[in-house]
C-alpha cells in the first residue's frame, strides 16, 4: 500500500512510518518540523537524542534497504502543494498525526490558542478538500483522542466507540437515533479534536470519504522493534511540563529522583496505550477501512485506564521516589470515572503491552540512560488553564 504519513517526523508519527515501511509499504511522510521549533521556542529538548528527518531516514535505508519518502511541507498554510503532492503520488492511504497536540502548551498563550486552532482545524481540512478535488479513492485515518468525550459526562456508563444512540422525544412517542457521542472538550487543543471529529462527518456523508479516527488515549513508552534498531532512529521522549504526558514525566522524574508531579488530588482517571500497540494499530486500522458511503469509523484506541495518584504509587514503589501533590493548572474534575469500550482493536487482533510488563524496562533503557540530558528546570508544569491560577512550586531534586 502506498501511504503518506502526514506529522511522521512526531512521536507517533515517527515509529508508525518504521513499522509500516517495515512491513513492505510504501511510505512517503510529510512533515513541517514544527514540533521541533516548538522545543526551540521551550528551550527544551527531547531526553532521547533525536537525528534530523534526513539522517534517519537515511539510517533506515542503510540498515533495511528500505526508502521512506519525506516532504517538508505546512499541511495548514501550503495547500496547493499538499493537493499536488496528492496527485502526483496517488496514495491508497493517508495517516493524520499532523497537529499540535499539547494540552498545555495549547492553553499557555492567547498566540498558542489561536496557532493550535488555526493549524489543527485548517491542517485537517485542507487534507480532506485535497482528497476531494484529487478524485482518488484515499482512505484517511487520524489520531484522535479519548479528549473529545471529556471525563465523567455519563459517570460510570462505559464511553462507546464514538457514536451513542439516544431516544429522541416526538409527538408520536420516542426514537431511537445514533449520534456522535457529544463532545466535552478540556483543553483548546482537544477542542481542535472535536471540531476535526465535525469536518469528517461531513465529509464523509457529503464526498463519500473513507475516514477512520483513533480515539487514543495517552501514550506511553518510547521504543519499538524498529526504532530500537540504532540509536539514530530512536524516538522523542517528551518530559517538559508542556509536551511531557503524565507517565513517561514520572518514569523519567523517578529516574533523576525529582518528586513526582501529580497535579491536584490525582484523582483524574486516564486512557493509556503504549507507543508499540499505536503503531500496530494505525496498521490495523489501514488493513480495515470503512466502505465509500459509510460513516466515519471510530476505535477506541486505548489498551488500560488508571487514576493520575495510582501510577505515581506504584512508579514510587518500583523507585523509591517519592510523591508531590502540586496545586492543579488545569480546569478539569479532581476525580472522575472512565470506562471505555475497546472491543474492536482486540477483535482485530490487538495484543496489548500493558504496564505491568513495560514500565520498569522503560525506566532502564531510556529514562535512566539519558537522564544526564533533563534540564530540571523544564519539569514543572507552567502553563495554567485560567488566568490567576496558583502556580506549582520549583521542586528540588535531591
Ligand atoms: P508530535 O507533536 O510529536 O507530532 C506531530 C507532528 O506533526 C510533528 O512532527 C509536527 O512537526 C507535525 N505537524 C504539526 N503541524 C503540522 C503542519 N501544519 N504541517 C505539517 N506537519 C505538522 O505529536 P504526537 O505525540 O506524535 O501526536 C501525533 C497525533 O496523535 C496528534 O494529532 C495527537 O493529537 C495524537 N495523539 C497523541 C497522543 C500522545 O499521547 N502523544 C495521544 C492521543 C492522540
Ligand atoms: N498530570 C499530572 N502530572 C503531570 C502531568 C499531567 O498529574 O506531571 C495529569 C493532568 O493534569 C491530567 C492527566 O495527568 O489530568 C493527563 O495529562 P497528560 O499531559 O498526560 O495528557 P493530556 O493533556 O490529556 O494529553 C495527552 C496528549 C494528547 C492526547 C491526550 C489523550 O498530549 O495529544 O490527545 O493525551 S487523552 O488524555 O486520552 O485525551
Amino acid at each position: 500500500m502506498k501511504v503518506l504519513v502526514l506529522g511522521g517526523d512526531g512521536f507517533c508519527g515517527w515509529p508508525t512510518s518504521l513499522h509500516l515501511s517495515d512491513i513492505g509499504h510504501d511510505v512517503t511522510i510529510v512533515d513541517n518540523l514544527s514540533r521541533r521549533k516548538i522545543d526551540l521556542e521551550l528551550e527544551v529538548e527531547s531526553l532521547t537524542p533525536i537525528r534530523p528527518v534526513g539522517e534517519r531516514l537515511a539510517v533506515w535505508r542503510a540498515l533495511t534497504g528500505k526508502e521512506i519518502g519525506f516532504v517538508n511541507l505546512d499541511l495548514a498554510e501550503e495547500y496547493d502543494r499538499l493537493e499536488a503532492l496528492i496527485r502526483a503520488l496517488e496514495p491508497d492511504a493517508i495517516v493524520h498525526f499532523g497537529e499540535q497536540r499539547a494540552a498545555p502548551y495549547s492553553m499557555r498563550s492567547v498566540a498558542a490558542k489561536r496557532y493550535t486552532v488555526d493549524n489543527n482545524v485548517r491542517a485537517t481540512h485542507n487534507v480532506l478538500v485535497a482528497v476531494v478535488a484529487s478524485g482518488l479513492d484515499v482512505a484517511v485515518v487520524h489520531l484522535g483522542t479519548m479528549g473529545v468525550y471529556g471525563y465523567g459526562w455519563s459517570g460510570s456508563a462505559p464511553i462507546p466507540e464514538g457514536y451513542l444512540t439516544v431516544k429522541v422525544p416526538t409527538p408520536d412517542g420516542e426514537i431511537d437515533r445514533e449520534i456522535l457521542h457529544p463532545a466535552n472538550p478540556g483543553s483548546v487543543y482537544h477542542m481542535t479534536k472535536t471540531l476535526d471529529q465535525l469536518l469528517f462527518a461531513f465529509y464523509a456523508k457529503n464526498d463519500g470519504l473513507r475516514v477512520t479516527d483513533l480515539h487514543q488515549g495517552i501514550v506511553w513508552g518510547t521504543q519499538t522493534p524498529q526504532t530500537a534498531l540504532d540509536e539514530r532512529l530512536i524516538n522523542r521522549f517528551d518530559y517538559d511540563g508542556d509536551y511531557g504526558t503524565v507517565l513517561n514525566r514520572f518514569l523519567m522524574q523517578a529516574a533523576i529522583g525529582h518528586p513526582l508531579t501529580v497535579h491536584g488530588t490525582g484523582g483524574q482517571t486516564r486512557a493509556f496505550i503504549h507507543i508499540r500497540d499505536t503503531v500496530r494499530c494505525v496498521q490495523i486500522a489501514l488493513e480495515n477501512p470503512p466502505a465509500r458511503g459509510d460513516k466515519v469509523k471510530v476505535f477506541n484506541q486505548v489498551t488500560e485506564t488508571h487514576r493520575v495518584r495510582d501510577l505515581a504509587e506504584l512508579v514510587a514503589k518500583l523507585t523509591g521516589v517519592e510523591v508531590a501533590y502540586l496545586p492543579n493548572p488545569r480546569v478539569e474534575a479532581d476525580e472522575n470515572e472512565l470506562n471505555v469500550e475497546r472491543a474492536q482493536f482486540v477483535a482485530l487482533g490487538l495484543d496489548p503491552t500493558f504496564l505491568s510488563e513495560g514500565l520498569l524496562e522503560e525506566v532502564r533503557d531510556v529514562a535512566s540512560r539519558y537522564k544526564d540530558r533533563a534540564d530540571t528546570s523544564k519539569i514543572v508544569a507552567r502553563s495554567v488553564w485560567r488566568k490567576g491560577m496558583e502556580v506549582a512550586p520549583d521542586l528540588v531534586v535531591r
